[in-house]
């Protein structure tokens, strides 16, 4: 394996930026509704992926949000998170980015210790701040926000869960977009009452640069037919070869690892029995091996966890020269 390794690829050539661009219009409005609800609100929680936990934050709720408002970073999915770099990224997102309030939590997980400190820390932190007008009132307002799909809605639901032991409420779904507008504000807790405003997933108009474009693509940020599942596969499969990780070899029922998607997604596909029928120009039939579905089947096996536990940004500490270049 070490041969085929010295063989693979040390940089991933993207063809077109453009298709890592996505900012549908219920985000403009939806940013516009968190502004209007923000006279109400106590302490603001931004949802993040734990994969992820320096690229794609939005930095337009910095200044428009934030300003006077508690504010803590969730990083959730950290059951799909490596733990071993969980002190080296709380340290650098105290210091690099001024972020003091850090929880990491797993929706999946039902006894996540994040998920019970989240509450105490929420009052906590509104207890010491200046609530202004709504000093005299006992109720909490929380807002949740970040970028699409991160966790959000699940992360109400889980609180909800937890404090009040109601059902779910909040829509979920394993698709960036769910939730379309700022949602009528939950309670998630009783005594003192605590209500979590729910809000649609916001991306920059324009994401900063491809390499963090690509990894939130991998997280299934952005829409994956708008990307390409085959262009997403081909830098899963870089992404893993680089990180000497062949757990997609016996998955993808493949011999031995490959730098070439092509080889890897048709080779897949024809191991799934998975064909395309496709009519040539004169009228005749021809099957093809299926290769965005052996693409759709290699992202879930990534997003579900079959790969391990990874931390994408890894290369924040490291790199030296881009490892993505635009064709
Ligand atoms: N593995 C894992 N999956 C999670 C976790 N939390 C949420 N998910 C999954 O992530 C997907 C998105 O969850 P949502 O709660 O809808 O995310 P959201 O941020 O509200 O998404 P939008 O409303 O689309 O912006 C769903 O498939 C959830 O089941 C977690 O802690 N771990
Ligand atoms: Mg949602």
């Amino acid at each position: 394996m070490a041969q085929v390794a010295n063989s693979f690829r040390t940089v991933f050539e993207l063809v077109d930026k453009n298709v890592l661009r996505w900012f549908p219009g219920h985000m403009d409005r939806g940013m516009k509704q968190m502004q209007q609800k923000l006279i109400q609100v106590d302490c603001i929680i931004e949802v993040h992926d734990a994969r992820i936990p320096f690229s794609g934050r939005n930095p337009l709720f910095k200044p428009s949000l934030f300003a006077v408002k508690p504010h803590i970073l969730v990083l959730n999915k950290v059951d799909l998170f490596d733990p071993g770099w969980k002190p080296k990224v709380t340290k650098t997102l105290r210091k690099d980015y001024d972020i003091e309030n850090i929880i990491f939590t797993s929706c999946k997980n039902d006894r996540c210790k994040g998920v019970s400190q989240m509450l105490p820390l929420m009052q906590d932190l509104i207890k010491n701040s200046d609530r202004y007008h709504r000093n005299q009132l006992t109720e909490h307002n929380i807002m949740i926000i970040g970028i699409p799909n991160v966790g959000k809605s699940s992360l109400l639901n889980t609180l909800r869960n937890r404090h009040m032991n109601r059902p779910n409420l909040s829509n979920v779904g394993a698709v960036p977009g769910i939730t379309r507008s700022v949602q009528t504000r939950l309670k998630i807790c009783e005594d003192p009452p605590v209500y979590v405003f729910d809000t649609p997933g916001i991306l920059t108009p324009n994401i900063p640069n491809v390499y963090e474009g690509l990894k939130m693509a991998l997280c299934n940020i952005l829409v994956d037919h708008l990307v390409g599942e085959d262009i997403i596969a081909d830098y899963l499969l870089f992404w893993l070869n680089k990180n000497n990780n062949f757990k997609y070899v016996q998955y993808m029922g493949v011999n031995e690892p490959t730098d070439s998607i092509t080889t890897l997604l048709t080779k897949c596909a024809v191991e799934l029995n998975r064909y395309k029928i496709i009519k040539t120009y004169d009228g005749s039939k021809k099957m093809y091996p299926d290769f965005i579905f052996a693409a759709k089947y290699m992202l879930d096996g990534f997003r579900n966890g079959l790969f391990g536990p990874v931390m994408l940004d890894k290369d924040y500490y490291t790199i030296e020269t881009p490892d993505v270049k635009i064709l």
